[in-house]
């Protein structure tokens, strides 16, 4: 038997420091449709994702927690809504999942690190200059844009310590080649900016252990030095292979890679630091890396600490998993920015999904069902009084697989998608040529021209839904039951032969794959999603801290706390915080105090009530009304939103009792 093609793919390893957002699921959606596109074609595919554990920005999180830096990083990756779960949710079929903890990759690392010092290209001196933490990334000075990270945009801080260094200034010139001479690096774009960038100005050696922090590979031949958490995470495309270690075995079946799909801030390591450290460790390059571009919203880059995450759960809870993941892949161009937005979202899912893809096979199904009880004939796959666009829908579709694969394999599912659209958009056009209701008016004279004008249309159906599996493999199994697709014609084989789809299948209008949406309804059960997100994540009850500090006995008895009767309350005028009370304080004079509490209870409530007020307090002026005292209340923090709470107490206390 012919030995199936491999197909090595991996996405970046996330950094567990915080929630992943819609961004990292782009990424990973994306890897996740090639790799089942080349499942499709019949390839053994490996495809691989992670986590990159390691690193001071961790070891920082964690102590802010207060727990150690593997419970941190565990609780995100393992936990309940973690990467895991949402790589599940997101239907995500990766074949392996590393993390940079695991103890067979940690050991490698230590392997590798000792094997490039062995031979020299890693050495010892001082490190100085320019650290981005929320990056990980060394800067020299002459790298910084307006003295800040070039990737970021953050502040960077000043660094010297003892470290180790990768020759990689050795690797330039074979670098420099690699990238201008080979289509190793995708798009081509991205080559310019690299050499223009970071070759042209000349590659230094890079810094790669850390003694300031011990949360990383701890190199083992010098205590106290940590493996720069890039070479650590970098390795793990060949260490969840089995590279020097008994893990797995698969090192020399699928390395080098196919590619490496990489957003577009990390193509940098990819491109110049990692086969500049294959080369010296001897081993093959991958094939190509691909750098995507960046989801955006409002202009700006995603992120947890820019605040405006778009969370790919409640987007998936809302619209479906396979309406986001089709989303991502046909609104972005795979290779260029794009600007998120709920709007665009959810017109996609109305235009293309529910309007396009949805009517076309609904209206076919329920025609089928309508007209033949489910059933076509047989021969209805023959041609019958052909219509010159008989041809050309036949034409377009026949044609599509080359289209699609052309587009696939040049990196660019968004063209493929693109493809696919035209041939749905035909299709429906079609249907319209045909009037397929006015044939249906005569079926004795019409009956055979319509049921092959139908079988026409399902046979289009079927080579899109064939098409479109990567991208939303769950609804397309559903699809092809609709339509009555034996297993034989949902192959990537059958989608170049037209007329795969037996006759007589049993066609069923099943439930509408993608139901159209309200875009004003859903946009506000959107908001409410986030908001109540938002609030499940703040703790539920949060009280002031306890203060340390002691007060003794007779400090404590000079306050005087009295019950106070409310006999008027009424805002301040021009303050809408303030209010006023008048209280009998049991002294026979009325006492005023003015408290800021508007905003927690209306005036007419309180009057009548007995509260307590702190009264041998020096006197307060306030929006120049004098206040004797102060109220005491209870405040707490429950779902973000600050509480108050007057104390009241029983009508039994007579205005003016002590409280001690
Ligand atoms: O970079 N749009 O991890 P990471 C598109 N651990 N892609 C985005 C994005 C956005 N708004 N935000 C993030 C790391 N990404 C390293 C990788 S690999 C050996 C180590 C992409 O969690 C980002 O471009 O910060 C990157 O490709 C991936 O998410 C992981 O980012």
């Amino acid at each position: 038997m012919e030995e199936k093609k491999k197909f090595y793919i991996t996405t970046p390893i996330y950094y567990p420091s915080d929630k992943l957002h819609i961004g990292h699921t782009y990424c990973t959606v994306a890897t996740d449709t090639l790799a089942r596109y080349h499942r499709l074609k019949g390839e053994d595919v490996m495809f691989l994702t992670g986590t990159d554990e390691h690193g001071q920005k961790i070891e920082d999180k964690a102590r802010e927690a207060g727990v150690t830096p593997k419970e941190f990083v565990d609780a995100i990756v393992e936990g309940p809504r973690g990467v895991k779960d949402l790589w599940k949710l997101m239907n995500i079929s990766n074949d392996r999942f590393i993390r940079t903890t695991d103890g067979y990759h940690v050991a490698a690392i230590q392997k590798i690190f000792k094997k490039m010092y062995d031979n020299g290209d890693i050495y010892k001196g001082t490190y100085k200059g320019k650290y981005c933490k929320p990056c990980e990334s060394f800067w020299t000075e002459s790298q910084l844009v307006d003295g800040k990270c070039p990737d970021c945009g953050r502040e960077v801080m000043d660094a010297e310590e003892e470290a180790y260094f990768f020759r990689l200034s050795k690797y330039a010139g074979r670098i420099r080649d690699l990238l201008e001479n080979t289509d190793f690096l995708q798009p081509r774009s991205r080559v310019n900016e690299m050499i223009r960038n970071f070759i042209d100005p000349g590659l230094e050696d890079l810094c790669v252990s850390r003694t300031s922090f011990t949360w990383g590979v701890p190199v083992d031949f010098d205590p106290g030095h940590v493996v720069y958490v890039w070479v650590d995470a970098l390795f793990n495309y060949t260490t969840a292979l089995g590279f020097m270690n008994d893990q797995y075995s698969d090192y020399d079946k699928y390395w080098p890679a196919d590619v490496h799909i990489v957003g577009k801030e990390i193509v940098r390591f990819h491109s110049i630091i990692w086969p500049a450290m294959l080369m010296s460790m001897g081993l093959p390059l991958p094939k190509h890396v691909f750098g995507h571009g960046w989801l955006l919203l409002d202009g700006g880059k995603m992120s947890k600490s820019k605040g405006n995450v778009v969370d790919p759960y409640i987007l998936a809870e809302q619209f479906g998993v396979d309406a986001l993941r089709f989303f991502l892949m046909r609104t972005f161009p795979f290779g260029s920015d794009g600007n998120f937005s709920n709007e665009a979202l959810i017109n996609t899912i109305n235009v293309d999904l529910a309007n396009d893809l949805g009517n076309l096979v609904s209206r076919t199904t329920a025609m089928v069902g309508k007209y033949f009880g489910g059933q076509l004939p047989e021969g209805s796959a023959e041609a019958v009084s052909a219509q010159p666009f008989d041809g050309e829908l036949i034409g377009m579709v026949s044609g599509l697989r080359d289209r699609y694969e052309e587009a696939m394999e040049a990196f660019a599912p968004h063209k493929a998608l693109d493809e696919v659209f035209k041939v749905i958009q035909r299709a429906n056009k079609y249907i319209d040529e045909n009037a397929p209701w006015a044939l249906a008016k005569d079926m004795d004279q019409n009956g055979m021209r319509l049921a092959h004008v139908l079988y026409n249309l399902l046979e289009a159906g079927r080579i899109c839904g064939i098409l479109l599996t990567p991208f939303m493999p769950e609804s397309m199994a559903k699809l092809f039951t609709q339509i009555g697709a034996p297993e034989a014609a949902q192959t990537w084989e059958s989608a170049a032969v037209w007329g795969s789809l037996p006759a007589g299948s049993a066609v069923t209008k099943g439930e509408n794959l993608f139901p159209r949406l309200d875009l004003e309804k859903a946009l506000s059960a959107l908001e409410a999603a986030e908001a109540e997100s938002r609030k499940a994540a703040l703790p539920a009850v949060e009280i002031e801290p306890f203060l340390t500090e002691q007060v003794d006995f007779d400090t404590f008895c000079k306050s005087d706390f009295r019950a106070v009767k409310v006999k008027a309350c009424e805002n301040v005028k021009k303050s809408n915080k303030l209010l006023r009370f008048t209280l009998d304080d049991g002294s026979g004079t009325d006492r005023q105090i003015l408290s800021g509490i508007a905003m927690y209870y209306k005036p007419e409530e309180l009057v009548g009530k007995t509260l307590v007020a702190i009264v041998n307090l020096p006197p307060r002026k306030m929006m120049g009304l004098e206040s004797c005292g102060m109220l005491i209340s209870a405040v707490h923090t429950e779902g973000g939103e600050e509480k108050l709470h007057l104390i009241m107490v029983d009508d039994a206390i007579p205005a003016g009792a002590k409280l001690c």
